[in-house]
């Protein structure tokens, strides 16, 4: 076919053929390119729909997340709970050690809380959680500032317990030469944070100095002395810059040590003529005072705490009492004494203080207060235990 050949009737009847199929081949053609065209249409809108599908999902995930963490924040037993459920955890101590370490966002209190418990769940977590610090190559207070950082001890002494001897296997296992025992690592790290209190609380006057610190820890490393220039650089460090403490409002164990105090309005029963009256008490270092007012500048009785036990009461006629005894002199009166109304301060009559407050939970927590101003250190019994089983081993042991 040539350019002039421009009217039909120009072309042969094989040409003409020939031009027929050449347009149904292009029609074809272009029906297969529209079919083509509405099959990308389709799988682009399964595309985009599969994607918003799996980006909400994501965004459910988030949101669920971050539902969890604020549970947590609130109740962690019902936050891990709750991120269980919703396959955000797979509910094994790994996973959930994980979260507690690296999640952001999560109050260290509550972290605390929920490695303290004694479930095994909480135990094998707490495990996890302590393996997950490294502290090669730290001293004993570089990982006490990493470790006490992470979250925040509870305050029952049997939680401290546990979570003070995950510390001390944890650091031994990353610094294997520095102690002879674990133990010996658990002692010195109580030592240093009441050391800690010593030196930074301004309630204790009583500032611990090297040598007493030095000699406080003798003997300490399976019957033998730690080095000196050890516990001076433990020291040292302690002395520049104390322990910075999580969510930190004062009430923290290095805070607590030394100082439970407490006051408010209690009736308190007669020594010999059983009236009762109500007094403003307060409690401070092993001494429980009471006033006639709360404005009162001298007390009319004092009653020093020590050798004497609390316990909560049901002997007498009203509810919510406490007891102050002397568990090895029964019968005999109690060393306080108190100002009789002409002014005179003379010597107790008490052979027990019956003392009652306004509710259950007001007397307990007057009976916890008490206690633990009573024991002073409530660590020390723990230490104290260890600390015999140390003294006592030889270094080969
Ligand atoms: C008094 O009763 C008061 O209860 C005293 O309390 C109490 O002293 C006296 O005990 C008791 O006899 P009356 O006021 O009815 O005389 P407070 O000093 O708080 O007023 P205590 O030792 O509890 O302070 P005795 O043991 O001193 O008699």
């Amino acid at each position: 076919m040539t350019d002039s050949k421009m009217v039909s009737s120009d072309f042969t009847a094989d040409e003409r053929m020939e031009i027929e199929s050449i347009k149904m081949y292009k029609k074809e053609l272009l029906d297969d390119i529209q079919k083509l065209k509405i099959e990308i249409d389709n799988v682009m809108a399964e595309i985009l729909s599969f994607e918003s599908a799996e980006e909400s999902k994501t965004l459910e995930k988030n949101k669920q997340f971050s539902r969890g963490k604020k549970k947590f924040n609130m109740d962690p037993k019902k936050g891990v709970d709750y991120l269980v459920e919703n396959k955000l955890l797979d509910g094994g101590a790994r996973s959930i050690a994980e979260f507690l370490y690296k999640e952001d966002g999560l109050n260290k209190t509550a972290i605390g809380e929920f490695l303290g418990e004694r479930e095994t769940l909480h135990l094998d977590t707490l495990k996890v959680f302590v393996e997950l610090h490294e502290f090669a190559d730290l001293n004993l207070v570089q990982a006490l500032r990493q470790f006490l950082w992470s979250f925040r001890l509870p305050g029952e002494a049997q939680k401290i317990d546990r979570m003070m001897e995950a510390f001390a296997t944890r650091y031994c296992e990353c610094n294997t030469h520095v102690f002879q025992s674990a133990d010996t690592c658990y002692i010195l790290s109580f030592a240093i944070i009441m050391l800690n209190t010593s030196l930074h609380n301004p309630n204790v006057k009583d500032k611990t100095n090297l040598d007493r610190f030095i000699s406080m820890n003798r003997g300490i490393n399976n019957g033998e002395d730690l080095p000196n220039d050890l516990l001076s650089k433990l020291y040292e460090s302690i002395r520049n810059e104390p322990f910075k403490i999580p969510e930190d409002d004062g009430n923290d164990l290095t805070h607590t040590f030394f100082n439970p105090e407490r006051e408010g309005w209690l009736l308190k029963l007669g020594g010999r003529v059983k009236t009762w009256k109500r007094r403003w008490f307060i409690l401070t270092d092993s001494c429980l005072y009471y006033f006639e007012f709360t404005t009162d500048k001298e007390p009319r009785g004092i009653i020093p705490l020590e050798n004497l036990c609390v316990r909560e009461v049901a002997s007498t006629r009203k509810q919510y009492c406490l007891e102050l005894y002397n568990p090895n002199s029964r019968g005999q009166k109690i060393k306080a004494c108190k100002t009789e109304t002409d002014g005179r301060v003379v010597e107790g009559k008490h052979q027990s203080y019956t003392i009652c407050a306004s509710s259950a939970e007001e007397r307990d927590s007057w009976i916890e207060a008490i206690r633990a101003s009573i024991t002073k250190d409530p660590f020390y019994d723990l230490v104290s235990v260890r600390k015999k089983k140390v003294i006592n081993q030889t270094p080969q042991d």
